[in-house]
This record gives structure tokens, C-alpha cells and sequence, in this order.
């Protein structure tokens, strides 16, 4: 099991496509660990998107990541980081393909929607940044056998 920091971007919140997008990794078979809404300010965008400082689209990407409120998820499953990045597609919604959640509800590169981890140690730091311990829950969901198959 892993776990992995999804973000449902402003625009997401915005155009009211929360519930549609966490359907998306609900079904897939992705558990709920931790959930809720959260109004950025630019120090929490800031480290969240440290990794981009000096980029050209850095300071547009802040203002837009604090331009609204996120929802933030901590999803856990079977290589839940891979799962969610592939549900997510590629970055630029006008390039990614239909039936991913970029590729079916949106056309801009920047606002694209979602956030997903990209690797475990990414994850564990970018959960941390978002969560505090006791908001995270572990639990089984009754058909985990099921879902996963061993
Ligand atoms: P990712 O979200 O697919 O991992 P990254 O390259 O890590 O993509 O970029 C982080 C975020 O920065 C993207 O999700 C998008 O919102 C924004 N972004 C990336 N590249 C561009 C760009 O060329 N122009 C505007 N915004 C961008
Ligand atoms: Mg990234």
C-alpha cells in the first residue's frame, strides 16, 4: 500500500467538478485517508511548488494556486502514486487523452485541474506539508480483498 497527495486545484473547486473528479480515483479503487478544504496562502504555495522557483510560469502558477480554495486528499492503494499520475494525464490538457481527468475537463497547461505526487518520497513530504498526523486516518475498506486480489 502507498499513499499519495492529491490536490484539486482552484479551477477544479471553481467549476464545482470536485465530486466528479474524486470519483474518478474512488472508483479506481483508491481509499480516502485524508480530506479537506483548504485556502492556500503563498507561503504554503510557495514550498508546495518550490521545485518550479525561477520557472517563467512560477509566479502565475502561486497566484493561481491561492486564487481559490484546493481540496486536498491523501489517497492510499496499490502504487497509489503511478494510479493517481495516470488518472491525472499528461500536464497540458489540451494534450492529454480523453478518459483522463486532465484530458476530459480541460484545455490549459497551467490550470489543469489536479495535483498528484510524483514518487513516494515526493509524496511523504508533500502529505507533511498538507496534513498534520492526526488528520490522516488508516483503515480498511470492507471489500479491500476484493479490490486488490490477494
Ligand atoms: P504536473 O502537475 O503534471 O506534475 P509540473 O511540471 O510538475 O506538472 O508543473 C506543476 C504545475 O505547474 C502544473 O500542474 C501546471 O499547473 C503548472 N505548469 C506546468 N508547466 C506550465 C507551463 O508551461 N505554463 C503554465 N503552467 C505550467
Ligand atoms: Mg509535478
Amino acid at each position: 500500500m502507498q499513499r499519495t497527495l492529491v490536490l484539486i486545484k482552484p479551477d477544479g473547486v471553481h467549476r464545482r467538478l470536485v465530486g466528479s473528479v474524486l470519483q474518478r480515483f474512488e472508483q479506481k479503487g483508491l481509499r480516502l485517508v485524508g480530506m479537506k478544504l483548504v485556502q492556500a496562502d503563498r507561503a504554503l504555495a510557495e514550498k508546495h511548488y518550490a521545485v518550479h522557483k525561477g520557472k517563467p510560469f512560477y509566479e502565475s502558477l502561486v497566484s493561481f494556486i491561492t486564487a481559490g480554495p484546493t481540496v486536498a486528499v491523501v489517497l492510499e492503494g496499490r502504487e497509489a502514486v503511478a494510479v493517481v499520475r495516470s488518472l491525472m494525464g499528461p500536464t497540458d490538457g489540451a494534450k492529454a487523452p480523453p478518459g483522463t481527468i486532465r484530458g476530459d475537463f480541460g484545455c490549459s497547461i497551467q490550470n489543469n485541474l489536479v495535483h498528484g505526487s510524483d514518487s513516494p518520497e515526493t509524496a511523504a513530504a508533500e502529505i507533511a506539508l498538507w496534513f498534520r498526523p492526526e488528520e490522516l486516518i488508516a483503515w480498511q475498506p470492507v471489500d479491500h480483498a476484493w479490490v486488490i486480489g490477494d
